[in-house]
Order: C-alpha cells, then structure tokens, then sequence
C-alpha cells in the first residue's frame, strides 16, 4: 500500500526530500505557511495544507497543525529535514505517540545528544576523543569553582549543556574574568533554553571544524561517510563546506570514525547523523552531535554516491538498507557554497523579488535550490536560497569548478553573498587549505 510523507519543512530541504520520496514511490504532503504559498514543491507534491501564518512559531514550528495535517491527510511518516522541529525531542515524541512515523532518531536519542553534557558522556565511553574539561555540578563556592577552572586551565570555554551551534558559549581567558562569566552564562542559558546547567572545556583557540557522517539502522549496523571540513563559518554559519576534510591525521582519523560507530551502536542510533569535532594539532576533539540531515549532506553524498535523504526514508520506512562500509567507495573531492539572499558587506538579508535567475550547471555542478525567476523570498525564515555542489577528482579542480559555476549563476533583483564566495575562492588561505573557524571573520573579513 502505497506510503504517504508529511514533509514539515520548507525551501531547498523541502524540494529535497520530495525529490527523494517520489523516487521511493512515496506519496507526498507538502505543508506551507501563508508567506510561503509560492514555494516550489508546493507544486509537486500529491497534496499540500497551510499550516497558518508566516511566523515560524505560527506555523513550522506549530506542532498540533503538523500533526492536525498529517491526521487529515492520513501521512504515514512525518519528516523534519533541518532546523525548525528536527531536532526537537518532544516534536518526535508527539509525532511517535499519535501514530506517526517521525523519519529521524527515537525521540529519547534525540534528548540525549540534546543534552550536551549526556552526549558528551556517551562519546567519551565509546572512546571518542573530547575536549578536556569538567562535567561535573558546578558549585557555588567561587575558591572550589577557581580550583575546577585552574584544573582545566585557562583559556576555557563555558559552554550550557542544552546549548549548541554556538548558542550558550563564553570564553573565559583570566580567573578575574570566571565568576561573573559564569553568572552571566548560567543566566543566558535560563533565558534560552530554561536550563542553566554549564560545563567547562578548554578552550580550542585555532581549531579546524571536522564533521563526520553516520548512517545507522538502529539493528547495530552503522557506517559512516567520511569527514566534511565546515571551517570556512561566519558566526556559527557555514559559508563554504566540503569532503573530504583533507590534511588530517590518518591514524587520529582511523580512531575517531571506529569510534563513532560505536557511539552509533551503542545508542542504537536509527537514521543519519553528524558528529561534529574541533581539529587542531593532529587531534580530534568531540564537541557535539546532530542528530539530523545537514544544510551540507550533498557534499558526502557527492563522494559517495548515497543518498542521505533517501537512506533516512528507507531506514525509518523499515524499506530494507543495508549499511556495508565495504560498499561505500570515496572517490573525489566535493564543495558547496551557500548562497544566502543577504548583503554581501553587511549579511543584512536581503528578501524580495528575484526578477531574473540562471543556475549553474556543468559536467559536476549541482544545484539544490528552490528559487526561480519571479520568486518573491519572503523575510520570515533563513535566508539560504541556494547551494551550489561541484565534484571533480581533486580540491583544485573543484575550485576551478566552482569559480566556473559561480560566474554562470545569477540573481537579479535581490542582494546575495555571491562576491563573497567569488573572492573566498582566489583566497590564497583558503586555496591552500590552512584556513581555519576564525580565518573568515578574524582575517578575511576584517582585512
Ligand atoms: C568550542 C570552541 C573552542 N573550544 N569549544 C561552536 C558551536 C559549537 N559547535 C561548539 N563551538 C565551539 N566550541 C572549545 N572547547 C570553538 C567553537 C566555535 C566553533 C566551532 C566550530 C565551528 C565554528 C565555530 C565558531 C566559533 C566557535
């Protein structure tokens, strides 16, 4: 009996699991907010229902109209693509509890790598290299909280344990500096999350940022893609993404992937997910785990050959996968760059009609976008627009690549990063990789 997908995401990730369905002969619902009625994938889905409002609260993040729309729809499987509810525990539970497959991990997988002190704990005994530190309860006492942060040593980083993505972070260079930071921190974390649990870590002054790619059955098979290099960020927004992650230490490599897929078994991980690490000297530090699809899966799709957003349908569908690492060749080199509708001095978005548009294209130039020309981006949501993938045997060539691809497409009628990534790829630093997550904000753009 033919199966039926609630896609509860918008723009190119929305495109992109129905592109994925319809290959798996799955049926489709596409929800939409009332800014969003021009959306693409409006018009190839099997069924659409708006779900209220342009306010994400109102209507992404809205659960019972979600779940009000797959009832009246009759979906089998909700998927959550990025963002929004992905990563939302009591999301996949409610999905879970009324009847809905939720095409991602169990909900109480989600809760633990959510709580970065627990996923801290899980990578750590699945023998994952983490960053030094203290987990422990912090106390109150400001001499035995000076003795926990001398032990670590200074510089540190306070991080709050239901933080993440840069979000319930403060460095900490001198004790004069600890208690208030901790106060200040601890009190954030209260406003945002509603949790002020923090933990201590020593600071990583000029790290590399290194993913790696897992897909798991949640039956004790797991496998892992390889390693992506997100480096190239703009406050905790990645600009520039690509695989492999070159110049890294086999052996630390070997061990940290052979790790991952114990964590990925130990927790009977189900579905795709990415670990993300700090690299520096030859080292892997852990620092946390997404437990969903990312902006940037195509570039270890693209040398690989898997498909991702398939591979989480099939799993959750229980559509029969077999994870063998034997069958996952790496060959090439793969880059993407995000082109967000912003200004490309200021990053103010720059929403409005785009009144002409023309993709790249080209032996290796992939294009995963839901813009067209007279699509109007609306100002409530992100402001990804599109993400251009190249594929070549080398990191030169992809370049090259990309150089060409990027002089091909245009947007008129709205601002982009374009330039940006035009001059990012005659960037000496980046050319010859020795960039790292403070390169673009530190140097590049402040030079
Ligand atoms: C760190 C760090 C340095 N030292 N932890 C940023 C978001 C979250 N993924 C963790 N992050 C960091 N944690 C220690 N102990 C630096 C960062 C960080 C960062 C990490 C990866 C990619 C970009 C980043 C940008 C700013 C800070």
């Amino acid at each position: 009996m033919t199966r039926k997908v609630l896609i509860a995401n918008r723009g190119e990730i929305a495109l992109r699991a129905l592109r994925a369905c319809k290959e798996l002969d799955l049926k489709t619902v596409a929800i939409y907010s009332t800014g969003d009625k021009e959306l693409k994938h409006l018009r190839l889905a099997d069924e659409t229902v708006c779900v209220g409002p342009a306010s994400p609260l109102k209507s992404y993040l809205n659960i019972p109209a979600i779940l009000s729309a797959a009832e009246v729809t009759r979906a089998d499987a909700i998927y959550p693509g990025y963002g929004f509810l992905a990563e939302d525990a009591d999301f996949a539970e409610k999905c879970e509890a009324s009847g809905f497959v939720f095409i991602g991990p169990s909900s109480s997988v989600i809760r633990q790598m959510g709580d970065k002190i627990t996923a801290k704990d899980l990578a750590e005994q699945s023998g994952i290299p983490i960053v030094p530190g203290y987990r422990g309860i912090l106390p109150k006492d400001e001499i035995a909280l000076k003795k926990i942060a001398s032990d670590v040593g200074y510089p540190i980083m306070i991080k709050a344990s239901a933080g993440g993505g840069g979000r319930g972070m403060r460095v900490v260079r001198e004790e004069a500096e600890l208690v208030s930071s901790i106060n200040l921190t601890q009190q954030e974390a209260k406003n945002a999350f509603g949790n002020d649990t923090l933990y201590l870590e020593k600071f990583i002054q000029n790290p590399r940022h290194i993913e790696i790619q897992i897909v798991a059955d949640g039956k004790g098979h797991a496998i892992h893609l390889g390693t992506r290099d997100c480096s190239m960020q703009r406050r905790h927004q990645k600009v520039i993404e690509e695989a492999p992650a070159q110049d890294v230490n086999a052996e630390a490599l070997e061990i940290t992937l052979n790790a991952c897929l114990q964590l990925c078994k130990s927790i009977s991980y189900s579905g795709v997910g990415t670990i993300e690490f700090l690299y520096e000297n030859n080292q892997f530090y852990f620092i946390e785990m997404n437990t969903r699809i990312q902006v940037e899966h195509p570039v270890s799709e693209m040398i690989t050959g898997f498909d991702l957003v398939k591979a989480q349908l099939k799993i959750a569908l229980n559509m029969g996968m077999t994870l063998d690492q034997n069958e996952i060749i790496f060959r090439g080199h793969a880059m993407e760059c995000r082109i967000n509708a912003e200004d490309p001095e200021t990053f103010v978005p720059s929403p409005g009609l785009i009144s002409k548009m023309h993709p790249p294209g080209g032996f290796g130039v992939r294009f995963d976008s839901h813009i067209y020309s007279g699509y109007v981006v609306p100002p409530h949501y992100d402001s990804l627009l599109a993400k251009i993938i190249t594929t070549a045997n080398t990191r030169e060539s992809c370049i090259k690549r990309m150089v060409s691809a990027l002089d091909e497409f245009f947007v008129d009628g709205i601002q982009t990063n374009h330039s940006l990534h035009q001059k990012l790829l005659k960037d000496q630093t980046f050319c010859s990789n020795k960039h790292d997550i403070n390169y673009l904000e530190e140097v590049f753009l402040s030079s």
